[in-house]
């Protein structure tokens, strides 16, 4: 028998209602302990009285009968008052006529194991709860309502049938039974491939709609990098200063524009000086603008024609273009003026650099970089597959489809293995 779990399912502190979960073959009973009246069927949320062991708490209780609840077990939930104290003697109530404390994720793992989601309908829940953009959110929904769960199980099934076809052919070399071509088997894993070309190449965006777009902003002390920052951001974030190197460490700040996440990162100005941390600084400069999505250059000299040194795709920005008495040479780049006017245009070029306003009329992009390695390891296989066409024996052929057929599976969790699943489950919040 499962133990009966219990947790609170809402956020901890001061809240109007806390919400308190119970799930196992234990819940009802547990619950009809000191809950009274208690609900006379599923479903029906009924007010009544809770005696915790300090007070009488005047609350909602609703249960649901398996299977027929998230769980997939019999569960309850109390809406109790909000607050620290309610919540914890409701609890407390509940472990003393037999529950034990629900483990991080645990409900949901139950679910899982009940059959009642699969393990991207799990991730689509922790990146919506993580959510910090619509954009990211439909990400997660869409998980949720496992559109790539589908599409998954159709790609393994056209594998199944490649197999199950290669297969006769291989147990009945002698019969006179239509058998698959080398070449159909062949056409039909390339279908398949290309399916997954075409989900791995969403990921980029993908990426985008979960995790916004990285912008380090790099350039000599002084070009107005820190007042760049505070305009894009809206908010008077960074120190500015007509001292050079006023900024030494780098400085991270995100904003949402047009639904979109943007990274900021102000770096120290780049200059060779004998000041040990301002070197520092520098050294960190160089490695944000590595690891970012693309580079500011800042300069405030409009003859400056200089490339920042680089593989990441950069902007160049002439800031201060209040002080020019002439247009900047290179005409590939962006004025603008930190301190006196609008810098919405470097958001509104990153946005279209980026394809970001694909992302509201896409239906299915990857933003789980376990599926995309699932992804890219099963076409790995699948591409060993088709090579072996005609090359080889039907059975490398039958093998390394069956592969692909498995790395697929680990993306539902057909194939996962266990500590794949825990780690997966361990990410949720307490009472999830
Ligand atoms: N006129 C004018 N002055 C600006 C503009 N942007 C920044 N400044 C001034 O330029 C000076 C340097 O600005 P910061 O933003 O501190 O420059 P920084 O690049 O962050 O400098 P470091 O942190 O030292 O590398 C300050 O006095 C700002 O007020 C602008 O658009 N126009
Ligand atoms: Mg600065």
């Amino acid at each position: 028998m499962q133990d009966t779990i219990v947790a609170l399912s809402t956020a901890r502190g001061r809240a109007a209602i806390s919400v308190i979960r119970m799930s196992g073959s234990q819940a009802v009973q547990i619950a009809q302990k000191f809950f009274y009246p208690f609900p006379s069927q599923p479903n029906l949320l009924k007010v009544g009285t809770l005696k915790t062991e300090y007070f009488d708490e005047h609350a909602m209780c609703v249960y649901f009968a398996a299977p027929h609840s998230y769980t997939g077990e019999d569960t309850v939930e109390f809406h109790c008052h909000g607050g620290t104290a309610v919540a914890q003697a409701v609890i407390e109530k509940c472990l003393s006529c037999g529950a034990r404390m629900a483990e991080n994720g645990e409900f949901s793992k139950r679910a899982f194991i009940n059959g009642k989601q699969n393990l991207t309908n799990a991730e689509g829940i922790i990146e919506m709860i993580d959510a910090e953009t619509a954009s990211a959110a439909k990400a997660g929904a869409n998980l949720l309502e496992n559109k790539l769960g589908k599409q998954i199980v159709d790609l393994q099934d056209k594998l199944l049938d490649i197999v199950s076809a290669c297969e006769v052919a291989l147990d009945y070399p002698e019969e006179d039974i239509e058998l698959p071509t080398v070449d159909t088997a062949k056409s039909q894993l390339k279908e398949v491939g290309d399916a997954l070309g075409a989900l791995i190449a969403t990921s980029a965006l993908g990426k985008v709609a979960r995790y916004g777009i990285d912008v380090a902003i790099v350039g000599k002390p002084n070009v107005g990098k820190s007042s760049l920052l505070n305009a894009l951001l809206g908010t008077d974030r960074a120190i500015v200063s007509d001292v050079q190197g006023t900024t030494r460490d780098t400085l991270s700040e995100s904003v949402n524009y047009r639904d979109i996440r943007f990274n900021f990162v102000d770096t120290a100005g780049l200059r060779d000086s004998s000041d040990k941390i301002e070197m520092e600084g520098v050294k960190r400069a160089k490695r944000a603008a590595d690891s970012a999505d693309v580079v500011l250059h800042v300069t405030d000299d409009p003859d400056d024609r200089s490339v920042y040194p680089t593989i990441r795709p950069q902007i160049r920005i002439y800031n201060k273009k209040d002080l020019f008495d002439k247009e900047p040479c290179c005409v590939d780049s962006l004025a603008v003026s930190a301190k006196y006017g609008s810098v919405d245009i470097i958001k509104e070029t990153l946005y279209d650099m980026f394809s970001a306003g694909d992302i509201e009329t896409s239906d299915l992009l990857i933003t789980n970089e376990r599926h995309l390695d699932c992804l890219k390891r099963a076409k790995q296989q699948l591409s060993e597959a088709i090579s072996a066409c005609g090359a080889t024996t039907l059975d490398v052929v039958t093998n390394a489809t069956k592969q692909a057929w498995e790395t697929l599976g680990e993306i539902t969790g057909t194939s996962t293995n266990e500590d794949i699943i825990n780690r997966i489950y361990s990410k949720f919040c307490l009472g999830k």
